[in-house]
C-alpha cells in the first residue's frame, strides 16, 4: 500500500470520534439507534472534513504561485459514487474500514449506502469525470465547472417490460455528504431586458446590457481528491435560486405573491438534468441552464484571476477554458461582453483574449446532435450576446470572403449564423472561430472531424484541429471495481501501476504462463460470480457463470445498434429451435440502457429485448444454452459490477458513428475480448491489442458511405439471407408477446421500410459469423486466458492519465505542481 501525507497523518481515534460527532450533531442519531444509511453519511461527512481541508491548501498553493490552470466547463459530470473511491486516492481505504470494524460496521456495506449522483447522461459526462481524476492524480491544476441538477438522470424501472422513468433526488433528504457549500462565491446572474447605446465619460459610444430580471448562483464544492498525492481539486456545482425579493417592481407593486411565484421558477434552472443524449431539442429552459452555467462559471474564473493580483489582459496567459462540446459555448460571447462593456477594452483587445482562452472538444458527428440556437429566441434571453454573435460573425465572413472571393455558397456552409425561415446559431461553428483549438476524442474521429465535417475551416485554420484520443481513470475502472485483478496485477508489475499504467505492459510476459492464467481466470470467475449474484438478488434470475457472459452497456441508440445484437439473440434462439445440427456455449447476454424519453424506437428496443428476454429465460426447450438479461437503471455503480464480469464486449456502432467510446476501454483492461466495428476508439485498440486479440466486423466508414450513395436497400440483405429473415420475421409473431402479435414489429418496420439508417441489416452476417469465431474460441480455455490477459496488458495507452497528458502538452500547456 502506498502511503501518502493524508495516510500518515491518520489519526483512527479522532477520526472515530469525528464519525460519532456527526452521526449525533450532524444527523441527530445515537449509535444505538442508527441505521447503516446514518453511519455512512457521518462517515462521509468525517472524511468530507479531511479532503476539503486540503481543497483550501491547494488553492491557496495555486493562487501564490500564479499557476496555470484549465477550466473544464462541462453540463455533465456523471462522477458516480464518491466515497471508496476516495478512499483509495487518500489512501485510507483498509485504515477507515478497520475504524468503521471497530465501531461495529462493514465498510464494502456501508459503501453501498451512497447513491449515485448521475449529474450526467452517457459517454460526456463519465468523460469528464475521468478527466477531473486524472488532472487531480497528476496535479496539473484544474476547476470543474457544473451544474448543480437537484434530479439527475432519471431513474429507469421497467413495467411490464416499458422503461419508466422516475426522477432522481440524488442528494437525499440529508444532503450528500461529500458537497460543501460556498456561500462566498455566490454569484448574480442577468437574463432577458434590452441593449442600450450610451456614452462614456471619455465622450467614447458604448453598447450595455439593461436586464429584465437576474438570479442567483449557489456554488457547491465536490472534492477531486488527487490519488496518492495532497492535492484537491473543486468540482465546483452551480445552483440556481430566486434573489430575494426575487422581482422588486412587482413586489413593491403589492404583488407578492406573483414576485414570489417568479422565485419559484428560479428555482427551475437547475432542477434537472435534460436526459437526451446525442439530440438536441433546442428548449428555452436548456439554454437558460447553458448561460446560467457559463456566466457563473465565468465570473468565477475572472474572480480568481484578478484576486490573485493578475491583469485582466493575462488572462490566457494563466487560463485556458476547455468547453465540454457545445454546451457551454455561450461563454465566448459572455467573456467578449464582460471585456468589452464592463472592463472596456476594444473588441481587438478583447478578441484576442478570449480567442487564446477558450479550447472545445467535439463528441459526436451525428447530425441531430448538433446543437443550433434560434436567433429570436438568444435574442430575447441574451440581447447583448447576440450582437456579439453577429459581430463575431461578420468579422469572420470578411476572413471568408479574402480566402474564397465571391463564394457564397461556402459562406452559407461555414457562416455561424444558418440562414432559412428562422435564423439559428450555429454552436459548433461558433466554437471553431473563437478558439484556439478543436479537438476529436479518437484518431478516426478526429480524422472524419477534419474530413466531413469541417473540411473548409481546417483549411482556414491550419493545425487548430486535432485529436486527442479518451482515456478512462484506472483508480475506478480497476483498482476500485476489481480488487482481484488490482492485486495479481500488483504482485507481478508491483503497486504503483494505478498512476503509472504503462506498467502493465509487465503482464504481457506472463500471457502464456499456465498457472498465471488459471489465477486470472479465477478473478474473472469470481467477478462473474458477484455480477450473477446480484442478478439473482435484484432480479431473481439465476445465472451459470460457465456461460459466456456477453454484455452491452450504453445509452440506446439506434446508431449502437442494441438491435443487430438483439437480432442474434433471435438468431441463436432461432437455431436453437430449428437446428439439430447446431450447437453453441451457453451464453448469457446482458443489457443496460437507458432511453432518452422522448425516443419512440429506443424504448421500441427496450421493450422487445425484455420480452424476448422473459421467454427465453423459461424455455426448457433450449437446455440452459440462452439467457438474456437486461439490467434495470444502469449506472456507474452497476458498471463497477459489470466491467468486470465480462468475457464479451459489445462494440457494434454503425462505423463513422461512435466518436471514440470509452465502455469499450473498460471492458478490454478487465480483460473482456471485444466484438467491435471499425469506429471510433476501437480502431485503436485493434493496434494495440493486435488483430487476434480483438473481434473487428462489419463494413468499414467509407464502405457505408458508399453503401448509402449507392442507395441501400435493406430488403436485398432480408432476401438473400434466410437467417436474417427467420430472426426478423419473429418480430411479427406473437412468439414473445403471447396472444398480441405486431408489439415488437415497429423494429422490423424501421430496418426494413424505415430505410434501416444505420445498416444493421448489411453488417448482421458478418457479425453472426464473428460470433460464431468467438463461440469458438471460448472453448479453448487457455487460449481464451492468454487473449483475455493480453488485453489487460495492451491497453495502457487507454488511461484517461494520457489522454490528460496529450491535453495539458499540445493543448492547454500546463505544467503539474505538486503540493
Ligand atoms: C444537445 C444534446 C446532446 C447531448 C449530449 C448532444 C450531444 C451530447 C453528447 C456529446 C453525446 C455524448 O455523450 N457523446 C459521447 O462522448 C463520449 C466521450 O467523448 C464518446 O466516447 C462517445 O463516443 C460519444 O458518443
Amino acid at each position: 500500500m502506498s502511503k501518502n501525507g493524508q495516510t500518515q497523518q491518520f489519526d483512527k481515534p479522532a477520526f472515530k470520534a469525528a464519525v460519532e460527532k456527526h452521526l449525533t450533531t450532524t444527523y441527530a442519531n445515537t449509535a444505538e439507534t442508527a441505521t447503516s444509511r446514518s453511519w455512512y453519511l457521518a462517515m462521509g461527512r468525517a472524511l468530507a472534513e479531511i479532503s476539503t481541508g486540503n481543497l483550501l491548501e491547494t488553492e491557496k498553493k495555486l493562487a501564490e504561485e500564479k499557476a496555470r490552470s484549465v477550466n473544464y466547463l462541462s453540463l455533465e459530470f456523471l462522477i458516480g459514487r464518491l466515497t471508496g473511491n476516495n478512499l483509495i486516492s487518500m489512501g485510507l481505504y483498509e485504515d477507515v474500514a478497520a475504524a468503521m470494524e471497530e465501531m461495529g460496521h462493514n465498510l464494502t456495506d456501508l459503501l453501498e449506502e451512497e447513491r449515485d449522483p448521475a449529474l450526467g447522461n452517457g459517454g460526456l459526462g463519465r468523460l469528464a469525470a475521468c478527466f477531473m481524476d486524472s488532472l487531480a492524480a497528476q496535479e496539473y491544476p484544474a476547476v470543474g465547472y457544473g451544474l448543480h441538477y437537484e434530479y439527475g438522470l432519471f431513474r429507469q424501472s421497467f413495467v411490464e417490460g416499458r422503461q419508466v422513468e422516475a426522477p432522481d433526488a440524488w442528494r437525499g433528504l440529508e444532503g450528500y455528504p461529500w458537497e460543501v457549500i460556498r456561500p462566498e462565491l455566490a454569484q448574480t446572474v442577468s437574463l432577458y431586458g434590452h441593449v442600450e447605446a450610451y456614452t462614456d465619460e471619455n465622450g467614447s459610444a458604448c453598447r450595455r446590457w439593461v436586464p429584465g430580471m437576474t438570479v442567483e448562483g449557489v456554488a457547491w464544492d465536490l472534492p477531486i481528491v488527487g490519488y496518492d498525492n495532497k492535492s484537491v481539486y473543486p468540482l465546483r456545482l452551480w445552483e440556481c435560486r430566486s434573489n430575494a425579493p426575487f422581482n422588486l417592481a412587482r413586489f413593491n407593486d403589492g404583488d407578492y405573491v406573483g414576485a414570489q411565484y417568479s422565485a419559484l421558477e428560479a428555482g427551475n434552472v437547475t432542477k434537472v438534468l435534460y436526459p437526451n443524449d446525442n439530440h438536441d431539442q433546442g428548449k428555452a429552459l436548456r439554454l437558460m441552464q447553458q448561460y446560467f452555467h457559463c456566466a457563473c462559471s465565468i465570473a468565477d474564473i475572472l474572480r480568481r484571476h484578478i484576486g490573485a493580483g493578475n491583469k485582466i489582459e493575462d488572462l490566457s496567459k494563466l487560463e485556458t477554458i476547455q468547453l465540454n462540446d457545445t454546451h457551454p459555448t455561450i461563454a465566448i460571447p459572455e467573456l467578449m461582453r464582460i471585456l468589452i462593456d464592463e472592463y472596456k477594452l476594444g473588441w481587438d483587445a478583447a478578441w484576442a483574449i478570449s480567442s487564446k482562452t477558450f479550447a472545445y472538444t467535439n463528441h459526436t458527428l451525428l447530425p441531430e446532435a448538433l446543437e443550433t440556437w434560434s436567433e429570436a429566441l438568444i435574442a430575447q434571453m441574451l440581447p447583448r450576446h447576440m450582437e456579439i454573435i453577429f459581430e463575431i460573425n461578420h468579422r469572420f465572413m470578411k476572413l471568408v470572403e479574402k480566402t474564397w472571393p465571391g463564394n457564397n455558397e461556402v459562406k452559407r456552409k461555414l457562416s455561424i449564423i444558418e440562414e432559412g425561415p428562422q435564423r439559428m446559431v450555429r454552436m459548433a461553428n461558433l466554437c471553431v472561430v473563437s478558439t484556439y483549438a478543436v479537438n476529436g476524442v479518437a484518431a478516426l474521429h478526429s480524422e472524419l472531424v477534419k474530413r466531413d465535417l469541417f473540411p473548409e475551416f481546417n483549411e482556414l485554420y491550419p493545425g487548430r484541429l486535432q485529436n486527442v484520443t479518451n482515456g478512462v481513470t484506472p483508480r475506478r475502472w480497476i483498482k476500485y471495481c476489481n480488487p482481484g485483478l488490482s492485486a495479481l496485477i500488483s504482485e507481478k508489475v508491483g503497486n504503483d501501476w494505478p498512476k503509472k499504467l504503462e506498467k502493465i505492459a509487465g503482464l504481457e510476459k506472463f500471457a502464456e504462463d499456465e498457472a498465471f492464467q488459471k489465477r486470472y481466470m479465477a478473478v474473472k470467475k469470481e467477478n462473474k460470480q458477484r455480477l450473477a449474484d446480484w442478478v439473482e438478488e435484484n432480479m431473481g434470475i439465476e445465472l451459470d457463470t460457465n456461460a459466456i457472459f456477453d454484455i452491452q452497456i450504453k445509452r440506446l441508440h439506434e446508431y449502437k445498434r442494441q438491435h443487430l445484437n438483439l437480432l442474434h439473440i433471435l438468431s441463436l434462439y432461432h437455431r436453437l429451435l430449428n437446428d439439430s445440427t447446431f450447437d453453441m456455449q451457453p451464453r448469457v447476454f446482458f443489457f443496460g440502457a437507458k432511453a432518452a424519453p422522448g425516443y419512440a424506437l429506443a424504448k421500441d428496443i427496450i421493450f422487445a429485448i425484455n420480452k424476448i428476454a422473459e421467454k427465453v429465460n423459461n424455455d426448457s426447450r433450449l437446455g440452459g444454452k440462452l439467457k438474456v438479461v437486461f439490467i434495470p437503471d444502469y449506472r456507474v455503480s452497476l458498471a463497477e459490477i459489470l466491467f468486470p464480469a465480462a468475457d464479451v464486449s459489445e462494440q457494434i456502432s454503425t462505423a463513422g458513428k461512435e466518436a471514440s467510446g470509452t465502455g469499450n476501454m473498460k471492458f478490454a483492461l478487465n480483460g473482456a475480448l471485444t466484438i467491435g466495428t471499425m469506429d471510433g476508439a476501437n480502431v485503436e485498440m485493434r493496434e494495440e491489442l493486435g488483430d487476434d486479440n480483438i473481434f473487428i466486423f462489419g463494413l468499414l466508414v467509407d464502405e457505408v458511405q458508399k453503401l448509402q450513395e449507392e442507395g441501400y436497400d435493406p430488403y436485398r440483405y432480408y432476401h438473400a439471407d434466410s437467417l436474417l429473415r427467420a430472426a426478423l420475421d419473429l418480430l411479427e409473431t406473437d412468439e414473445f408477446t403471447p396472444g398480441y402479435p405486431g408489439q415488437l414489429a415497429a423494429i422490423r418496420h424501421n430496418l426494413l421500410d424505415g430505410g434501416d439508417p444505420y445498416l444493421v441489416l448489411a453488417d448482421f452476417a458478418d457479425y453472426v459469423k464473428t460470433h460464431e469465431k468467438i463461440d469458438a474460441e471460448y472453448r479453448d480455455q487457455k487460449n481464451w486466458a492468454r487473449k483475455a490477459i493480453l488485453n489487460t496488458a495492451l491497453m495502457s495507452k487507454f488511461s484517461s492519465d494520457r489522454s490528460i497528458r496529450d491535453y495539458a502538452n499540445n493543448i492547454w500547456k500546463l505544467e503539474p505542481v505538486n503540493r
